[in-house]
């Protein structure tokens, strides 16, 4: 213990003998030089404690206690908004590892910059010491971390995401591991600001941010890029997946995951209210998560997932009780909204699309006063709320979260989704035809880009199983994984594509999304069965036949007036070869010049088959 000693004063010590934990807890106290170091426990006194200091530094504002029981608005720099691709690398000792499409930087050179950003930079602070872990403490999937960060914001939010307290530093022991993660708020200097990976130490480094994303290095740094990297290692995945449990009318549950690019709807899927006539038949689906699922192999040969987190980091924009009820009620106590509008009539928060009424008395995220006569819906700037503005709720709040949330062994998968939006060419749904075709369709994803990252919005780029900013590895190398898994799943879920979001010719969404989604997971269950409902074979794989997607008291208006109609559904089913070809060429072109090498011959050979049957 160097610096510890020398501190002002250092609340607790984690009762911890770990001599790993003492010395990262240690060398980063010596490098930032915070007057005074706090370890978190989580408790109920220590939380509320960090609220009020919260609220008297100005990084919190309390919010009506009568409507919303312990919740509370942050609002981050105006240039601090959104994850931040461009500024996160890993950093592999051979820049190969890392692969091509993630940012590289050799590893010294990383520790140095980041050294020398945040050197002494905690003076005159606190240094919180965070012991998490990811996934239900003590069990096999439980991985844990220790984060070290001079934002109150973000221990509150770890609070939220993670399991934290003493019970994790017991798991650690006195010998074990744990992932190092240092952050530092600085001063929130977009030109300094670096999310930086270090999978070969098990360290991630962020600085210069307070955004959720970049900032809660549980989340995506550890439970995406660390573990993904892990994951290969060990034989295990780490995915960018929502997992929910559907109970079907015969009583049985079944279990799917979905990959679907950030800010896609993955939170409205893992929390969906069937249709009424679906509720009558017996349908409802429970929550196990919304945006990371670690998958195993069971003894049964099975997959077998858990969500690792124990919050929910939702995008609010558009969430109100008719598009996600869920999701709202999860936010009614005990949650940190984020860039959100804060209503001054009553001291509750509201951001577009939570009502259709526009209230009078707003103060916007930036913290200016709204001037609702001024709002437009396609100009982001009259905005009263972030487009990614955020609410940090506790997973045990949703009115649906499964039973199994705190399962120590996960649940089963029958089936992994992929998708993204889709403007034309990806049709409704369909199945690929096995394991290796389904890690092609995954491979071929793309999607129109969303404000959950800084950067251009509605531009079409490939996302890869929606990992292309979380993958902490070679893409190359991250397909090849899924490959070798295939081989050691006896019974694989079986792997679809879905796509929510294709519209007409003036741009209207021909799909009603949402509750009625609960129409094609009902396909896709029957196409799980041991004896599948019949489908078409197509050039990429079955489709429904349009039949066998219920319609039952759909009322959908694709345009005012305009009623979705069976010859609707037989639109976004159908399969357009030439489209098709131009899409496998497209798929070509990004293997060769994004991700190059390490491709297995497995997907090549999926593309070959579908160039072959879009000429047929
Ligand atoms: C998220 C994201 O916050 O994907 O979940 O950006
Ligand atoms: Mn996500």
């Amino acid at each position: 213990m160097n610096f510890l000693n020398k501190v002002k004063s250092a609340v607790g010590m984690g009762g911890t003998s770990n001599a790993k934990v003492r010395e990262f807890v240690d060398e980063s106290a010596e490098l930032a030089q915070p007057d005074r170091v706090v370890w978190i426990t989580g408790e109920k006194d220590q939380i509320e404690e960090l609220r009020k200091e919260g609220c008297k530094t100005g990084e919190l504002i309390k919010l009506n206690q009568e409507k919303l029981p312990d919740c509370y608005l942050h609002r981050t720099a105006v240039n601090d908004v959104a994850r931040v691709e461009d500024r996160t690398y890993i950093c592999t000792k051979e820049k190969d590892a890392a692969g091509p499409i993630n940012n590289w930087m050799d590893p010294k050179m990383a520790y140095e910059l980041c050294h020398e950003i945040a050197r002494g930079k905690m003076k005159g602070r606190t240094m919180y010491v965070i012991p998490y872990s990811m996934g239900v403490v003590g069990s096999d999937f439980a991985k844990y971390g220790i984060e070290v960060t001079d934002s109150i914001y973000v221990v509150l939010n770890m609070c939220i995401m993670t399991r934290v307290g003493d019970d994790v530093l017991e798991a650690i022991g006195d010998e074990g591991d744990f992932i190092k993660g240092f952050h530092a708020k600085c001063d929130i200097d977009p030109e300094k600001r670096y999310i930086m990976h270090f999978p070969e130490d098990n360290t991630i480094i962020s600085v210069n941010s307070g955004y959720g994303g970049n900032v809660l290095l549980g989340k995506k740094c550890f439970a995406l890029r660390i573990a993904s990297y892990l994951g290969k290692n060990e034989g295990w995945m780490a995915e960018h997946m929502l997992i929910l449990g559907i109970t079907c009318p015969d009583g049985t549950k079944k279990y799917i995951a979905a990959a679907f690019p950030s800010a896609c709807g993955k939170t409205n899927l893992a929390m969906l209210i069937p249709p009424e006539h679906y509720r009558k038949l017996g349908y409802k689906i429970e929550c196990v998560g919304d945006d990371i699922a670690w998958i195993r192999v069971g003894k049964d040969g099975r997959l077998w997932a858990v969500n690792p987190e124990n919050g929910y980091f939702g995008v609010a924009p558009g969430t109100n009780e008719h598009s996600n009820f869920n999701a709202l009620a999860s936010t009614k106590q005990g949650t940190i909204f984020t860039n959100v509008a804060l209503n001054t009539d009553d001291m509750t928060v509201w951001w577009e699309g939570l009502t259709p009424n526009l209230p009078p008395h707003c103060i916007d995220w930036t913290g200016k006063p709204w001037d609702p006569s001024k709002y437009n819906k396609k100009d982001k700037s009259t905005c009263a709320a972030n487009p990614n503005s955020r609410f940090t709720a506790p997973a045990k709040n949703c009115p649906v979260v499964s039973p199994e949330f705190d399962s120590k062994t996960g649940v089963p998968l029958s089936a992994i989704i992929f998708g993204g939006r889709r403007a034309s060419t990806t049709p409704l749904v369909y199945e690929a035809r096995d394991w290796n075709h389904g890690v092609f369709v995954g491979s071929a994803m793309s999607s129109e880009t969303t404000a959950a990252a800084a950067g251009a919005v509605g531009v079409l780029r490939h996302d890869p199983m929606a990992m292309k900013p979380f993958a902490g590895y070679h893409m190359g190398d991250y397909f090849q994984h899924w490959i070798d898994m295939g081989k050691k799943i006896s019974n694989p879920p079986k792997i679809f594509n879905v796509n929510w979001f294709r519209t007409d010719e003036d741009g209207n969404f021909m799909w009603p999304g949402f509750g009625d989604n609960m129409r094609v997971l009902e396909w896709i269950l029957k196409r799980c069965e041991a004896k599948p409902i019949e489908a078409e074979e197509t050039a990429i794989g079955f489709v429904p036949k349009a039949d066998d997607i219920d319609l039952e008291d759909m009322n959908y208006e694709i345009a005012p007036g305009r009623k979705f109609t069976k010859a609707d559904l037989e639109t976004i089913l159908a399969v357009d070869k030439d489209r098709w070809a131009k899409e496998a060429d497209e798929i070509e072109n990004y293997y060769n010049t994004a991700i190059q090498s390490r491709i297995p011959k497995e997907l090549w050979d999926c593309l070959e088959t579908l160039k072959k049957n879009c000429k047929d």
